[in-house]
């Protein structure tokens, strides 16, 4: 307490030199001016190549992704990075396993941390019923495809006026 002096001269850890660019986090901490914008990606944030913050950058550094084509069934890295588990497979959020295509959003948890059974970023969660989650583009496309509606009643809260739901009952 009261030695902040020392604490702010012990902080002086990898600061960037007036001709090198901060990578902000990851490793290397710093890369060449040079490095901008060059069309490769050097920092591990790919942010000398203007990657947003929440992209994925694929391990051989070839390009960044979309956080959506992260885990979704499809090369998008030259190097597969994007995908680790095999074709087919989804991957536990935890990293612990690759479960089986098939046994993604089936009603049961296979990842033992449930994320299998998990709406996708690209998808929109149901607030109930049997479907569970619905693809982003048939949210408020005029049809039900949630069992509830809340996919057409999203600005109300994903309720569905009651006069609604006696029509749909017939
Ligand atoms: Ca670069
Ligand atoms: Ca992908
Ligand atoms: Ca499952
Ligand atoms: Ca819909």
């Amino acid at each position: 307490m009261g030695s902040r002096a020392n604490q702010s001269a012990t902080k002086t850890r990898n600061i960037c030199l007036p001709w090198q660019f901060d990578c902000q986090f990851g490793y290397p901490k710093c890369v060449s001016r040079n490095q901008l914008n060059n069309g490769k990606i050097d920092c591990y944030s790919g942010f000398d190549e203007g990657c947003p913050a929440h992209f994925f950058v694929c391990k051989d550094r070839s390009a960044c992704i979309e956080p959506s084509k992260y885990l979704d069934g499809k090369a998008d890295c030259k190097d597969s990075s994007d995908e680790p588990c095999a074709q087919g497979q989804f991957q536990c959020a935890d990293g612990s396993k690759c479960i089986a295509r098939t046994l993604f959003q089936n009603g049961n948890e296979d990842c033992p941390d449930g994320s299998d059974e998990e709406c996708t970023t690209s998808q929109f969660a149901c607030k109930c019923g049997a479907v569970r989650c619905v693809a982003e583009k048939f949210v408020m496309d005029g049809n039900w495809d949630c069992e509830d509606g809340s996919d057409e009643f999203i600005e109300n809260g994903g309720e569905a006026p009651p006069i609604f739901r006696f029509f749909d009952e017939t």
